[in-house]
């Protein structure tokens, strides 16, 4: 047995997003997301599934905030719906919006937890997407006024924030691959919608500044960690190429200041072109305070002419993988810690999701034996450890997530909760998993 110890002051979390957990999709004023229009049409969303009702969480917030209490974690991540707060996008506030947050944040704060408050998690109001949606530069500033009425209602008592989360996901995922919301497949949207959402992240970041709010601020982009096959020139270029678009495409504007080439090449060879403003590169290189990654897989990458975007395929050579069919790789995660340290400097990093999808069900006794997702749990934190021994300034880990909730296009076929849900009493019932983490995180050590 050996102990895995964490420093003092190491934040333990748990996170959720408001489309995947609120419900409650037309009260209090809220106007429509991409995502109420996406999930409403047929074949886009498994089963059929929508987040109207989702986990009722809009309602049952005291519920799920005495259960963040009895986790012992010290930090929540969630994120605000931008439709509660203007519902049309860029016109008037909604009151009762903000008063709902209030409430929520002021709860959490008397429960002793941390709020960490993701600005964007892809419920864009479907007002904008009429107008282009991140095709439109006039979302970058719709965005960055939003944002403001967050600083300005929640500042001061709100001291993490996250412009974006998974600018990759809200972009070529939901731009090019066409699997999320607005749902189209056009490599030129994908890179288009990408620049403007980093656009919109460096401008909310300099108003961050102007507004001299307390508090630090960065952004989530969700990385991958991928091994070329061989030392073969073409697999290892592979690797880097399938890698870079998630990980460097939206880190390096952001700490270097440049999109990078290779990778512009390759969308130039797809007949895709980057259009950058002049002011926009300054823009998103405004400093940030942190980073921080989601990540839950790698994948064992070779060269393979004329396949994918990249020239490139993954390779099956028979790892376990979670129930998304992901593979499971822990040392995925330590890699692109230390890889992200030496690209771009000891910049403080967080871990803001990291998690499994395993939909393991009450038994008899009512008790959800997961122990396949404490294992993936055990595995990724034992690798963080080791990262932070290597000298990565890690400040913090957040599992995805608190509750079994709407995975996006999977719908609620996908449960990834260390609570599980019932999803037609909306009953709340602690894992396995939740009751290893607790313990994790009221000593900050464990045993492997
Ligand atoms: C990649 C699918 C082809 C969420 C992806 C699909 C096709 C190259 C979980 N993170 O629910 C990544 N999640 O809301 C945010 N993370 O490609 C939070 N990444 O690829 C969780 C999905 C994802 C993905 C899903």
């Amino acid at each position: 047995m050996a102990i895995i110890q964490f420093p003092q002051g190491f934040v333990w979390g748990t996170a959720t997003a408001s489309y995947q957990i609120e419900g409650a999709y037309d009260e209090d004023g809220r106007g429509l997301s991409i995502w109420d229009t996406f999930s409403r049409t047929p074949g886009k969303v498994r089963n059929g599934d929508n987040g109207d009702v989702a986990c009722d969480s809009y309602h049952r917030y005291e519920e799920d905030i005495a259960l963040i209490k009895q986790l012992g974690v010290s930090a929540y991540r969630f994120s605000i719906a931008w439709p509660r707060i203007i519902p049309d996008g860029d016109g008037a506030v909604n009151p009762k919006g903000l008063a709902y947050y209030h409430t929520f944040i002021d709860k959490l704060l008397e429960a002793g937890v941390e709020p960490y408050v993701t600005i964007y998690h892809w419920d864009l109001p479907q007002a904008l997407q009429d107008k282009g949606g991140w095709l439109n530069r006039a979302t970058i500033d719709a965005f960055v006024r939003y944002s403001e009425v967050l600083f300005k209602a929640y500042g001061g008592k709100v001291k993490k924030w996250f412009t974006i989360n998974e600018p990759w996901c809200a972009s070529f995922l939901s731009y090019t691959i066409g699997e999320h919301a607005p749902g189209y497949r056009d490599l030129q949207m994908g890179v288009d919608a990408g620049h403007h959402l980093m656009v919109a992240h460096g401008k909310t970041v300099l108003r961050f500044r102007e507004l001299g709010i307390p508090g630090e601020i960065g952004f989530a982009p969700n990385v991958s960690w991928k091994v070329p096959y061989s030392n073969r020139p073409e697999d290892v270029a592979a690797a880097r190429r399938e890698m870079g678009w998630t990980n460097d495409w939206f880190l390096d504007p952001v700490f270097k200041g440049e999109y990078p080439q290779y990778l512009i090449d390759v969308f130039a060879k797809h007949g895709a072109k980057l259009h950058v403003e002049p002011g926009d590169m300054e823009l998103i290189r405004e400093p940030v305070d942190f980073y921080a990654i989601n990540y839950y897989s790698g994948n064992v990458v070779r060269h393979k002419e004329g396949f994918g975007l990249f020239d490139s395929e993954t390779v099956d050579y028979g790892r376990d993988h979670t129930e998304m069919g992901w593979v499971i790789m822990p040392e995925g995660l330590s890699s692109v810690l230390l890889d992200l340290k030496q690209k771009y400097g000891d910049i403080p990093v967080y871990i803001s999701e990291n998690g499994a999808c395993y939909n393991d069900e009450p038994g008899p006794d009512g008790r959800v034996r997961d122990d396949r997702r404490i294992d993936y749990l055990r595995s990724h934190i034992v690798e963080i450890n080791r990262a932070i021994a290597s000298g990565v300034n890690l400040k913090g880990y957040f599992v995805w997530s608190l509750l079994d909730n709407f995975e996006w296009a999977f719908g609620y076929e996908k449960r990834f909760g260390i609570v599980h849900v019932n999803y037609r009493t909306l009953k709340r019932t602690p894992k396995d998993s939740y009751y290893w983490y607790q313990k994790v995180a009221k000593n900050n050590w464990f045993e492997v």
